[in-house]
Formats: structure tokens, sequence, C-alpha cells
């Protein structure tokens, strides 16, 4: 696979999952800068713009994709199951069918994947903790755990076929902070499209990890030092004043209040407390 892109308008971009919330956001931001931008997912929404360009496409689809990544430059893999799915339809949406993107993508000659994983990820870290995209996976949830999965198959296919991947650790993606937590993790919509066009068109990165989050004074992430040169301008804490009207610390229960992924932590949660590695 080449890395041979010259500028964004030669760029022929498919994003799946395109009409999800992130998506949403992208297919009008980027509308008009790349030589094509193909939205695809299982059924185009309600309200679409006679010039946007929908295809119907399904991730455990394998010969579709392939048909549909043809002479496509870069695939944003934005679609995933929604967070209150079964089990089965996570595990084959997230798994499956990342492995389908990755492996139409490569057979295609796609020079680039942009995977869209979660920083719940890292979600059982300590809020102490100021993580960088080398600390360890510590996944707080079923749903998080398919996301390892997912970056696990990007550096494969980075390693084994030479398919260029930016993964992104999505944070809080809101138009502004809603509790606490999001003062850390909250990833402004501006930033977002600054963090995702920096990932489809930087040249010459062969795999690399990158917290999507904005600038925030709180952040549990440090920031970006990749080529990506991904530069955040949003800072939650504009918005402090605002939630902490709303709330206060002790509002959030215990065990979120302990760990980067807050609620996905507590959910389920057993562990005796006391134990040596508590955070
Ligand atoms: C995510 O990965 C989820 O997709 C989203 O719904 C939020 O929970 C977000 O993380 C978050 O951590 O706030």
């Amino acid at each position: 696979m080449s890395d041979d892109r010259h500028s964004a308008k030669d760029l022929s971009v498919l994003i799946t999952g395109a009409a999800g919330e992130i998506g949403s956001v992208l297919r009008q931001r980027l509308k008009g800068r790349y030589r094509r931008l193909i939205l695809a997912d299982i059924a185009p929404p309600d309200s679409t713009e006679a010039d946007d360009a929908w295809i119907a496409a399904d991730v455990l689809d394998p010969t579709g994709l392939a048909s549909h990544f043809a002479s496509v430059d870069v695939v944003v893999h934005l679609a995933t199951a929604p967070l209150d799915a079964s089990w089965d339809v996570m595990q084959r949406v997230n798994t499956e069918g990342t492995w389908n993107v990755f492996a139409a993508a490569a057979a295609s000659g796609v020079s680039r994947v942009v995977y869209t994983s979660s920083n719940h990820i890292t979600g059982f870290h300590s809020r102490a903790d100021q993580l960088d995209p080398s600390s360890p996976l510590r996944p707080d949830s079923h749903y998080a755990v398919t996301k390892a999965y997912g970056e696990a198959v990007a550096r494969l296919f980075a390693d084994k076929k030479g398919l260029s991947s930016v993964v992104i650790r999505i944070g809080s993606f809101q138009p502004a902070p809603q509790n606490i937590r999001m003062l850390s993790t909250w990833l402004s919509h501006a930033d977002a499209v600054q963090l995702f066009t920096k990932a489809i068109e930087t040249p010459g990165i062969d795999y690399q990890t990158v917290y999507g989050v904005s600038a925030n004074t709180r952040s549990f992430w440090k920031p970006d030092t990749s080529k990506l040169n991904y530069r955040p301008v949003d800072n939650a804490e504009d918005h402090a004043a605002h939630v902490f009207a709303r709330m206060n610390v002790t509002d959030e229960p215990a065990v979120e209040r302990l760990f980067q992924g807050g609620d996905f932590c507590a959910d389920g949660y057993s562990r005796p407390t006391g134990s040596t590695d508590d955070p």
C-alpha cells in the first residue's frame, strides 16, 4: 500500500457509520474538502442533502465492502454497535465487522484506515494519572474490549500489509461537557473535525494512536506529540462553572470518581476494596 497522497483535494474518502453522531458532524464539516466523500451506513438517515453521496453498506458483508472500497484512498471507520447492544451484536459488529473493514481495505488498495477506538480502552486507570498512547490497556467494559480488538487489528494490518492506520481514542464527543468527568474527557466538535482531518490527510504515518480530547485543563491524557500535530483549541474549563452549578463532586458515585472510565467502570463492579492495586 503506498502513502503517496498529495493534497486533500486529491483524496477519495469513505466514512462507515456516517449516519451516527460523529459521522453527522464530519459529513457536514468535510463537505467539499475531498475529491469524493462517500457516506456509508446500513441505511442513510431520514434527512440527507441532495449532493450527499450515500451508499448502503454493512460491515458484516465483506464482499460488499470490497466493492465499495475500490478506488477509495482513506476509510474512516466509525461504524460501531450501540453501547446497549447485546454482546452478540456488539462483538459481531465491532470485532468481525472491524476485521472485514481492514481486510477489504488492504485487499482494495486503500492507503489508510482511520479507526475510531474509545477512551474506555484505558478506563480503569486512576483519574490521578495522565496517560499517553503507550500506557497499558485497562479496558472498562465489553465495549472497550471490542475496541481493544479493533486496535489490535489496525496494528496487525499496518505491520503485515503496510496499511497505514490512525487510531483515535475518542473521549466524550459532545457540543459541551455535560458533567464533571467530561471536564477531563470532552472532545468538542471543532477539535474532532481538526483531528479527523489530520488523521485523514497527514502523510507518512505507518501506525499512530491518539486520544481524541480537547485542550482541557483537567485532561486525563497528555497532549499529542505525534506527527499528526493535533492542536486542539477548546477547553472544557470554560464550561466548568456551568457544570458545577448543576452538580457537586460527591454527586458522582464513589467508583465512578476513582476511574477515568466513570460509569463504564462502575457498571457491574464487584472488586473487593483494599487490594494493593487500587488507585
Ligand atoms: C464512548 O466511547 C462512548 O461511545 C460514548 O457514548 C461516551 O460514553 C464516551 O465514550 C465517554 O467516555 O464519554
